[in-house]
């Protein structure tokens, strides 16, 4: 088990020495400690980093010889997979299956953006067409220099994954902080990282807390572009932190995701895309489709069927066969879910099913799969994320009323929707003011579109050949190709 810090290509202890437990949420029990950086570590951090970028040579690599270097990396994450999904299970809580989907898909993430660093070479500028025929200028793309990312931990690797391989692409060098609550795989990317040669200082991986890791990287002068997933309130600060010194900034925020079921739908597939929108990863899903919404001629019966479907789900420990729900990360999430539902109760909500520890579980963080109804729809439990297996379900009666219910949101993450109807399904979809639309399904996700909200949902999109330019300038040359002079001040 690693339980230093990675920078500058060595692995060392922090300055100040501090470390922090890992917890198992399944059994409570203390796992490990991991390091606790502090702002000496991110200084020498980023100094690295900056080296890296600035004498080193790594934005001067081609396209492809970056391109090297990913799919290495990716290789590398392939060829453990099952270790590193078990490491992400005792840490996060995730079913087994949905860690190795998520391995899978972080392995994928560096071979696309591998491809993408090899286009960069055969595409290297665009020419601008300019009025004025004696100049002639081109477009090109140079990468922003270093970046710092910070994640959270519902994704350890995928979201780790979703910064490190874009901005490498690019040409930039990188400081990451994972959650402190999940460094696991993180760590064990860092070490590919290295088994795969990559240049020191070119990825630096620092374990530790926000407040204290994070808020260096987050104010380091040295840093040129902040790329951040979590919660508003720590986006918000980030923003804030750029705007001093003028850095670039994404920012993947929460959301309140509505999905829309018209009354045509196939009930069974609404029930079970109901389900993958809102009980995978527990819950802990930024586009979670958390709010519900049934057009009243089927609303009864749906709502007696997904009580039916999940009444049945197998809540366990990941690493048990057959498990769909796990516990939530931390004993602080699940209290924070269990708080929100008591508040929906008392906000004069139903708990169609759900809501209470589950039976026979008297150690880890688990909570029953609950459904919620006749939710008030200004209460906290309508309005606000709660980053847990928990769903609101409410009926509307028109497209329109749907349209409106679901839009009244200050978050814009996602939006499905359900109907046989194609052309009312797309017109919905088109009405939705949301990063994310779906159609007869809820949360899919590919590597190669583009992924991020409208409102407070975030800034910018990842994934896709957005999540590149996240990481790139546009840099303007304009040549005077004329033979006349110019003859303003020399006639
Ligand atoms: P956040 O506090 O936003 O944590 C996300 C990341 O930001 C972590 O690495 C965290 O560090 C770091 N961070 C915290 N304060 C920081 C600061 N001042 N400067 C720089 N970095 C800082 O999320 P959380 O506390 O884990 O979860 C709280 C709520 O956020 C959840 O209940 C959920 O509603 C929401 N959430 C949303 C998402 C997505 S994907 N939208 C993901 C996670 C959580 P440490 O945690 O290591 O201290």
């Amino acid at each position: 088990m690693r339980n230093e810090l990675y920078i500058d290509g060595k692995w060392v202890a922090p300055v100040k020495g501090g470390t922090c437990e890992v917890i198992n949420p399944a059994t409570e029990e203390v796992m490990q400690t991991i390091a606790s950086a502090t702002a000496e570590d991110v200084d020498i951090a980023v100094k690295a980093a900056r080296r890296a970028f600035d004498k080193d040579g790594w934005p001067k690599l081609s396209g492809a010889q970056r391109a090297k270097y990913l799919r290495a990396i990716a290789d590398g994450i392939r060829s453990r997979q099952a270790e590193i999904a078990r490491l992400e299970v005792i840490d996060n809580g995730k079913p087994f299956p949905e860690a190795d989907w998520d391995v899978a898909d972080a392995a994928g993430c560096f071979d696309y953006y591998a491809g993408l660093a090899e286009l960069m070479d055969t595409n290297p500028e665009e020419t601008i067409a300019l009025a004025d025929g004696r100049f002639t200028s081109k477009a090109v793309k140079e990468p922003i220099g270093v970046a710092g990312a910070i994640i959270p931990w519902n994704y350890p690797l995928l979201m780790a994954s979703w910064k490190v391989a874009p901005a490498l692409a690019a040409g930039c060098t990188i400081v990451l902080k994972p959650a402190e609550l999940t460094s696991l795989t993180a760590l064990e990317l860092a070490a590919i990282a290295d088994e795969a040669g990559l240049p020191p200082g070119v990825l630096n991986i620092l374990t530790g807390s926000g407040s204290v890791a994070g808020q260096a990287i987050i104010d380091h002068k040295g840093v040129d572009k902040l790329a951040f997933t979590g919660s508003g309130p720590v986006g918000s600060k980030i923003m804030a932190a750029a705007a001093r010194d003028i850095k670039r900034v994404s920012l993947e925020l929460g959301g309140k995701s509505p999905f829309v079921v018209f009354d045509d739908a196939d009930i069974e597939r609404a029930v079970e895309w109901i389900m993958f929108g809102i009980f995978w990863n527990q819950g802990q899903v930024c586009s979670a489709t958390s709010r519900v919404l049934v057009q009243d001629g089927i609303y009864e019966r749906l709502l007696a069927r997904l009580v039916e479907e999940t009444d049945k789900i197998k809540i366990g420990n990941g690493l048990e066969e057959g498990v769909l729900l796990g516990p939530l990360v931390s004993k602080r999430q699940h209290d924070q879910v269990v708080a929100a539902i008591a508040a929906a109760k008392d906000a004069g909500a139903t708990i169609a099913c759900g809501g209470e520890r589950p039976e026979g579980f008297d150690k880890g963080y688990y909570l029953q799969p609950t459904i919620l109804t006749g939710v008030p729809l200004d209460s906290a439990a309508w309005t606000e994320e709660i980053f847990g297996p928990v769903v609101c379900v409410h009926p509307f009666e028109t497209e329109e009323d749907a349209i409106a219910l679901a839009n009244d949101s200050r978050f814009g993450l996602a939006a499905a929707v359900m109907s046989k109807d194609d052309i009312r399904a797309e017109r919905v979809a088109a009405a939705f003011r949301a990063g994310i639309v779906w159609i007869n399904c809820s949360q899919p996700t590919f590597t190669e579109a583009p992924w991020g909200g409208y409102k407070e949902s975030g800034i910018g999109r990842e994934l896709g050949r957005w999540g590149l330019e996240n990481y790139l300038e546009t840099k303007q040359i304009t040549k005077y190709a004329s033979e006349d002079p110019w003859g303003w001040y020399i006639k």
